[in-house]
């Protein structure tokens, strides 16, 4: 039969799982707005008007990083200019100034430190918990807790076990980038391959830690590149269920190596059709989250029509994306992400890590 947006939509509409081929189609296709009507319809059938956000604060402990992926604008090698380390002191308090805004999570993560011992790690996570035991610790990359394993000694499912027992609630969904070899190989050599990324997630799963998934795009990576991605985490997801959320992570070109190649930033068109394409492919995932650092804040509003869910945070002192000349501020309030989302027609739901809603506006 002949891929057409109508047949796909058919398909859809019947809870049929759309094949790469149409998914291939969809990006090729500049009819933002049918895949996006789509998009959307598929959401508010599993999500209502409801939007999700939640209030937390991003803690980057070090930006001191052994790889130097050709993204990063955020990592420095030690001693070099802007190379910086928290110490537990200075992370408790910005733990303790995000528990007076109303935080319920913390997003830890930081680069691949040379030096730093893994007593560092548990200490960091267990000071955290002393400053409120509510308080949500999604802690380190797939990449992080690789090179835990490393500096350990320890394997995948004891290491785990470790920083659950010191406080670890969940894992962000970083380090992804794109799963495909022939990229990956390009774009950051020296970091754990894709199947690894997926290795790690799928113990942390079976441990009983949810995780999120990420996909960087926007650079040397092509459509099927990203289908392949969404196929492996779809697969994931079928084994383990553990994915609470996908996040597509535009790349933010200043800074970095990378942006030496001009690779310019992505188009509003790409951002909104890759989400929606998210969307329609990964029917297994419940939340598509517009991260409105990258997006900016309107592009993300906008993203609420073309099937996401999840607005991420009201996100303090976030870096990654910042020193990459992301032009979002540096945080949003609360009121201004309730009226984003009003303004969009939908319901502000404010939820915790683990996707309970806490609070209707
Ligand atoms: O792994 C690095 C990406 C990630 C750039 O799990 C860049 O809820 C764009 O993973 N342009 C870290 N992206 C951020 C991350 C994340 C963010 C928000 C929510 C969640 C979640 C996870 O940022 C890295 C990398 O893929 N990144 N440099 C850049 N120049
Ligand atoms: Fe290091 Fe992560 Fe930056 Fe790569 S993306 S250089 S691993 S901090």
């Amino acid at each position: 039969m002949q891929i057409t947006l109508e047949a796909i939509s058919g398909k859809v509409k019947e809870g049929i799982r759309i094949t790469d081929a149409e998914a291939l189609y969809l990006f090729e296709s500049n009819d933002l707005l049918g895949i996006g009507e789509l998009a959307a319809f598929v959401n508010e059938r599993k999500n209502g008007k409801r939007v999700f956000f939640n209030i937390n604060r991003h803690i980057n402990y070090s930006n001191i990083c052994v790889k130097r992926c050709d993204f990063c604008a955020f990592s420095r090698k030690a001693g070099e200019a802007g190379a910086y380390t928290l110490d537990h002191a200075e992370i408790r308090g910005r733990a303790s100034e995000a528990l007076l805004q109303g935080a319920t999570e913390l997003h830890i993560v930081g680069g691949l430190h040379p030096e730093l011992p893994f007593e560092f790690y548990l200490e960091m996570l267990r000071t955290l918990k002393s400053v409120s035991s509510s308080l949500h610790l999604k802690a380190f990359t797939a990449v992080e807790i690789d090179h835990l394993a490393g500096i350990s000694g320890l394997g995948i499912r004891a290491l785990l076990q470790k920083l659950i027992e010191a406080g670890l609630g969940s894992l962000p969904g970083g380090g992804a980038e794109i799963f495909a070899g022939r990229v990956r190989r390009k774009l950051c050599p020296d970091k754990i391959s894709g199947e690894r990324w997926l290795e790690i997630m799928e113990h942390a799963h079976r441990q009983g830690l949810g995780s999120n998934a990420t996909m960087l795009y926007g650079h040397l990576e092509d459509f099927a590149d990203r289908i392949d991605h969404f196929r492996r985490l779809r697969e994931l997801q079928d084994r383990t269920g553990g994915f609470q959320a996908f996040v597509p992570l535009p790349f933010q070109p200043e800074n970095s190596r990378l942006s030496m190649e001009r690779v310019a930033a992505t188009t509003g068109l790409d951002d909104l059709k890759t989400l929606a394409i998210a969307r329609l492919y990964l029917d297994n995932f419940e939340n598509i989250k517009a991260y409105w650092v990258m997006l900016g804040e309107k592009t993300a509003q906008v993203a609420l029509a073309f099937g996401a869910n999840d607005l991420d945070g009201t996100v303090i002192e976030e870096k990654i994306g910042h020193d990459a000349g992301a032009d979002s501020p540096q945080s949003l309030s609360l009121a201004k992400i309730v009226r984003l989302i009003r303004k969009a027609g939908k319901i502000p739901v404010e939820r915790d890590t683990l996707y309970h809603p806490l609070r209707e506006y």
